[in-house]
């Protein structure tokens, strides 16, 4: 006889624009399929490959599913099955030991494993407040691109992602959405059907940029100068709106004087790009009504991220190409959301706010915190992380120096987790958490503009349990009295959105868990009329906000770090620049222990121009080495034009102990930051490459 088969109503958990409502078949309390749903008007019924396969990482039979303490070394992954109990004890004695010590000597590190605002950063905040512990900068990912975003329009806001279908030319700006946003690049397939000409601006031929009418291949970091480059064309050639540019912005001459110092003849010698690519595209995009821009953050994981983001954000107030729907531009559309992160967070539990302000810990900076402790820079010694949402020993940026953190014996390290990912090895307690099908969370989206509810689909997988009872759990053993820290997740979601808010067009929050998602009502045209969310509500080309904190107030072009214009000594020991973007067929390191996803995607590759691999005397298929003096790492060489030449590419972020060689390319990345928002810079990277 069939068992019953129950359909459950969910939404993708992870670190993806697209955020798609999921219908989850449900039989003998088991998923057996994840699909798109297609009542939702973003996701129309389609997921993406990684996804469909939910399913297979939920019940995958590595998944934890109980407590585990650790029995070997430091590192090496052994552990024994405890119960729950001995876990909130053990962690509760060694919290309590070190806190009552020094607060700050615990700290948070999370990042987007999950995007739901439950289980991402509620409860787990509000119980690093309570105990007055180190707050985490959250910057891995898209700091310096929201810093561009707050100075120039004043949040992430931007165009609304179903017009693009109706615009006359796309720049596809560091962005390669066929991988990372694919239904995105749904409407952009719309647009060309339409007629619209599709421009890719990216250092790699991309399974995006090969599907472009025209490709841009820029040497990496330097978007902020070709940015300039064109607003040159558009001042020289008066490509401009001068009603626009008089009604809705501010600084046009302060603007002006610095673009004027990019004519296109010295931006095509930085960019390494011919100089009629620059003005060809500025003509066009200055003669288009509807020309919108998809910008992403490949292009802002650079020292001048941040700056680059500004003067690409000014684009369209020149053009005023926002008075069209169709024209404007977006990165995130993650402010659009009324949340209340306060509500959500609650900062004032910490001891003594708002004038005591424990320090913040930079996340990419990780491995220095953990390493060199003591200093000025670091404050107090780190003596207890809790890691949940992260795999920061895959993730993050100068892996040696993380790991060599990780391993230090005097350092208490719980992590939450599905799977004993290369992190959890070096956990003393690893705790098994539920996925998306197994709890509670709402979301907002950076790619579109709906917010969602996910309701559970099936019971824990073993004795799993969400983030916010874990940390439920371990307060209760610590003796927190804080109500705050008890609320149920409902609770939590009911009270993290300001329901007052006009998007939400008088809805509440019955209606939204009635209808599993509500669309934000937002004007189609959002800055057709201006109505930026500046300190001046117009857009900033000049920012009194950066020139009071000391920075430049104009955008310009900062070399990388490591060039041959940021630091020429090094560009001659190491001559290739590296980037290392995201695989079609991972989520950040998340889906690489998926058995048939990492089939597919093969082995970690290194792909690298014709004329570089010949110097070196590298052929297809080579095993190479990759080094600069952070580390190194081996992968097998695919010599192709994908790549321009001086850069090569490896494809990320495998597990290191899924690889052969054990190790992955954040190996050779750096702990710099950007010029604004303090952002990593994994794209900012020289290595050398030889073969073994
Ligand atoms: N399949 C899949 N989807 C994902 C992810 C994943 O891991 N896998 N990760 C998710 C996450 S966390 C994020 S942040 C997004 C990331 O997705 P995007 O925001 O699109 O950013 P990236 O994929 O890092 O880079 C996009 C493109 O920028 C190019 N690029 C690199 N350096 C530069 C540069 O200096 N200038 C320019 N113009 N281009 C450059 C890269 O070659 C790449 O093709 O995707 C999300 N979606
Ligand atoms: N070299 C290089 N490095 C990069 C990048 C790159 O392009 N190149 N990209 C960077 C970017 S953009 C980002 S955003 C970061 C991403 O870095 P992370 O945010 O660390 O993302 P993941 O690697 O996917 O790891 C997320 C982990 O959270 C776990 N998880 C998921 N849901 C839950 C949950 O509900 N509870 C708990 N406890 N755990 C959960 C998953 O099992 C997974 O192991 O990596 C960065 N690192
Ligand atoms: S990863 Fe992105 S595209 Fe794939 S299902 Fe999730 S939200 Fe949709
Ligand atoms: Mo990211």
């Amino acid at each position: 006889m069939n068992a019953p088969t129950e359909f459950a109503r969910a939404v993708c958990p992870h670190d993806c624009p697209d955020t798609c409502a999921m219908r989850v078949t449900v039989e003998k309390g088991r998923a057996i399929k994840v699909a798109g749903d297609p009542d939702h008007p973003p996701t129309q019924g389609v997921l993406c490959t990684k996804v469909s396969r939910y399913a297979e990482r939920v019940h995958h039979p590595k998944r934890l599913t109980t407590p585990l303490k650790r029995v070997g070394r430091k590192g090496e992954g052994s552990f024994e099955p405890i119960s729950w109990d001995e876990a909130f004890t053990f962690a509760a004695s060694r919290l309590t030991e070190i806190t009552s010590r020094e607060p700050q000597a615990l700290l948070p590190y999370s990042y987007a494993g999950t995007m739901g605002l439950v289980q991402g950063d509620s409860i787990a905040q509000r119980f690093f407040h309570q105990l007055g512990a180190s707050r985490l900068d959250r910057t891995i990912c898209a700091a310096a691109g929201a810093a561009g975003l707050k100075y120039t329009y004043g949040a992430s806001i931007g165009m609304l992602t179903e017009f693009f279908e109706e615009s006359e030319l796309i720049l596809i700006w560091g962005a390669n959405p066929i991988a990372s946003n694919l239904h995105f690049w749904t409407r952009v397939q719309e647009a060309k059907r339409r007629g619209a000409r599709l421009v890719a601006i990216d250092p790699y031929r991309s399974l995006t940029a090969e599907k472009c009418h025209q490709h841009i291949a820029l040497r990496p970091g330097t978007d902020g100068a070709f940015a300039l480059g064109m607003i040159h064309v558009l001042i020289v050639e008066d490509l401009l709106d001068h009603a626009y540019i008089a009604g809705h912005t501010l600084g046009f001459d302060e603007l002006k004087a610095r673009a004027m110092t990019y004519p296109p003849s010295r931006v095509a010698h930085i960019c390494g790009v011919e100089e009629r690519e620059i003005v060809d595209l500025a003509r066009l995009y200055g003669k288009t009504r509807k020309a919108a821009i998809r910008l992403n953050y490949g292009m802002q994981r650079v020292r001048g991220g941040g700056n680059a983001t500004r003067a690409i954000a000014c684009l369209p107030s020149l053009s005023g190409a926002w008075r069209d729907r169709a024209g404007g531009l977006l990165m995130s559309s993650s402010g659009w959301a009324p949340v209340d992160a306060h509500a959500l967070q609650r900062p004032d539990l910490i001891p003594g706010w708002p004038a005591n302000q424990p320090r913040v810990v930079n996340m990419n900076a990780i491995g220095d915190a953990l390493l060199h402790p003591g200093n000025d820079v670091f404050g107090p010694k780190i003596e207890a992380l809790i890691v949940y949402n992260s795999n920061p020993v895959a993730v993050a940026p100068d892996s040696e120096c993380v790991a060599a953190g990780f391993a230090r014996e005097d350092l208490f390290t719980i992590v939450l987790e599905h799977f004993q990912t290369d992190t959890a090895d070096y956990a003393d307690l690893l705790l098994p958490a539920t996925t998306q099908l197994e709890h509670f969370d709402l979301h907002k989206s950076y790619g579109h503009t709906h917010v969602m509810v996910n309701q559970p689909a099936i019971p824990p997988v073993g004795e799993a349990l969400p983030n916010t009872e874990i940390f439920r759990g371990i307060a209760r053993k610590m003796g927190l009295q804080e109500p705050a820290l008890y609320e149920s997740d409902e609770e939590v979601a009911r009270t993290a959105l300001r329901w007052s808010d006009p998007a939400f067009d008088g809805a509440d929050w019955d209606a939204l868990k009635q209808a599993g998602w509500i669309k934000l009502k937002l004007p189609d045209a959002p800055f057709a009329n201006g109505g930026f969310r500046t300190p001046s509500g117009k857009c900033e080309f000049v920012s009194a906000r950066l020139a009071a904190e000391g920075a430049d107030p104009v955008p310009d072009y900062l070399p990388p770090h490591e060039s041959t214009d940021g630091a020429p000594e090094l560009a001659a020991r190491y001559p290739l620049a590296m980037i290392s973007p995201p695989a079609r067929n991972f989520l950040n390191s998340s889906f690489v222990n998926v058995e048939s996803l990492r089939a597919t995607e093969g082995e970690p590759h290194l792909d690298m121009h014709p004329g570089d691999a010949a110097l070196r005397n590298i052929g297809e298929g080579d095993i190479v080495r990759v080094y600069n003096d952070r580390g190194s790492m081996q992968v097998r060489a695919r010599v192709t034009d994908r790549a321009r030449r001086g850069v090569v590419v490896g494809l990320s972020i495998w597990w290191k102990k899924l690889a052969p060689d054990g190790r992955n390319a954040n190996q050779v990345t750096s702990q710099a930051l950007t010029d604004l928002g303090g952002s990593a810079t994994f794209y900012d990277c020289l290595v050398e490459v030889e073969r073994v």
